[in-house]
């Protein structure tokens, strides 16, 4: 029998674990099957992403391979898109496409759906504009067939349909700000908790609320903010579930899912989840970049509990040092290893949010 295994995809990416890890789970989630690997330093050459030699070898590995796309784990330019596209005579998906491909399948609800569609406009206006000034310039007339005038039509009805989504976003922002006022009349302490894709924040969520949402290896298994109560000894909280960061996730997408991600501004504690099974370097590189999106939307390290989940993988005799080498370089006041899938040291992290919420 055969199996729809999804499109076979050639995975270029830098020739780090980090992103050859992240970059194949990018593409397993958003459905392609991965016939082969290309790594290189640079993916920000002009013309191809990559060298003109390199752009050959990918060339002749899509043919050995038979592949029927590339995904590019960079952002291109159209005109790179467009070069090393017909260079290799398959389809190019550049990360970004990448991202918002897997956006569209998970958006669930109207808030997030409307999100998903404004990134994709956005992405589409940038490639229009770009394929007008490339046309103007003369530059690869046959595939920027597009006149001036199209392209202005084009455009303007980009965002024509973008100011009326920003309305329906409003709607729905209203709607939010409605639950909160609510909430705030309840005088409920609200957790949220953030970090990585795939670091455990639903695991850690089902279990600390007794929920069953979805939990999976893959990336962005969550995609819209649910919010539940949540009571330790007698007092009540809520916990709130969001969207996980990725890395290089380009700042429109940031701002595109921000009223999502606005629940992290609202929250008075913050459970920053970390994969603590990876190595240092990769926990290291994770919290900077989680450090740096929650400044980015004003967000104060001072109110995070940095949780170290998955402790169940990590060797009892190295634990302690991976405690000490992180705390030599961030200065957060609570780090709680745990393993949310083996209920283990949870109480600790329970007792932690009483006290910190009684101290706030
Ligand atoms: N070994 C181990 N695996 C865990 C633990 N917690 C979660 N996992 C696994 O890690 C994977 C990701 O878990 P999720 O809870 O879906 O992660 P998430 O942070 O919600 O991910 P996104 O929704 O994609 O942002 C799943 O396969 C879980 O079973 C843990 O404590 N130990
Ligand atoms: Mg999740």
């Amino acid at each position: 029998m055969q199996y729809d295994l999804g499109k076979k995809a050639l995975l270029v990416t830098y020739p780090n674990k980090f992103s050859i890890l992240e970059a194949r789970s990018l593409a397993e989630t958003a459905g392609y099957h991965i016939v082969g690997e290309e790594f290189q330093k640079n993916l920000t050459r002009s013309r191809f992403g990559v060298g003109k030699g390199k752009a050959e070898t990918i060339k002749e590995a899509v043919a050995q391979r038979n592949a029927d796309i590339i995904l590019f784990d960079e952002v291109l330019k159209p005109s790179q898109q467009y070069n090393l596209a017909r260079l290799c005579k398959v389809d190019v998906i550049d990360r970004e496409k990448m991202i918002l491909e897997i956006f569209t399948t998970h958006a669930v609800t109207n808030e997030s759906r409307i999100q998903v569609k404004l990134a994709q406009l956005k992405y589409d206006i940038v490639r229009v504009k770009e394929k007008t000034r490339s046309a103007k310039l003369g530059e690869q007339p046959g595939f920027y067939g597009l006149g001036k005038y199209d392209a202005d039509i084009h455009i303007l009805d980009i965002k024509r349909r973008t100011s009326i989504l920003l309305k329906k976003l409003k709607q729905e922002e209203k709607k939010r700000e409605l639950h909160r006022i609510q909430r705030l009349v309840q005088d409920t302490p609200l957790i949220a908790l953030t970090g990585y894709t795939s670091a455990g924040k639903t695991t850690l969520f089902n279990l600390l609320v007794e929920e069953k949402k979805d939990t999976s290896p893959n990336v962005f298994t969550t995609l819209t903010t649910y919010t539940r109560s949540l009571h330790i000894k007698e007092k009540k909280f809520l916990l709130t579930d969001t969207i996980g960061f990725i890395s290089k996730l380009p700042p429109y997408m940031i701002q595109a899912f921000r009223s999502t991600l606005s629940e992290l501004n609202y929250a008075n504690l913050i459970l920053l989840i970390l994969d603590f099974s990876e190595d240092v370097q990769g926990i290291r590189k994770k919290l900077i970049s989680s450090i740096k999106i929650l400044s980015a939307l004003q967000i104060p390290i001072s109110k995070c509990i940095l949780v170290l989940n998955k402790v169940d993988m990590v060797l009892n005799t190295e634990i302690e040092d991976k405690l000490s080498q992180l705390r030599s370089f961030v200065s957060i006041n609570h780090m709680v290893p745990i393993s949310a899938s083996n209920n283990y040291n949870v109480q600790s992290l329970k007792n932690l949010i009483l006290d910190e919420s009684f101290s706030n």
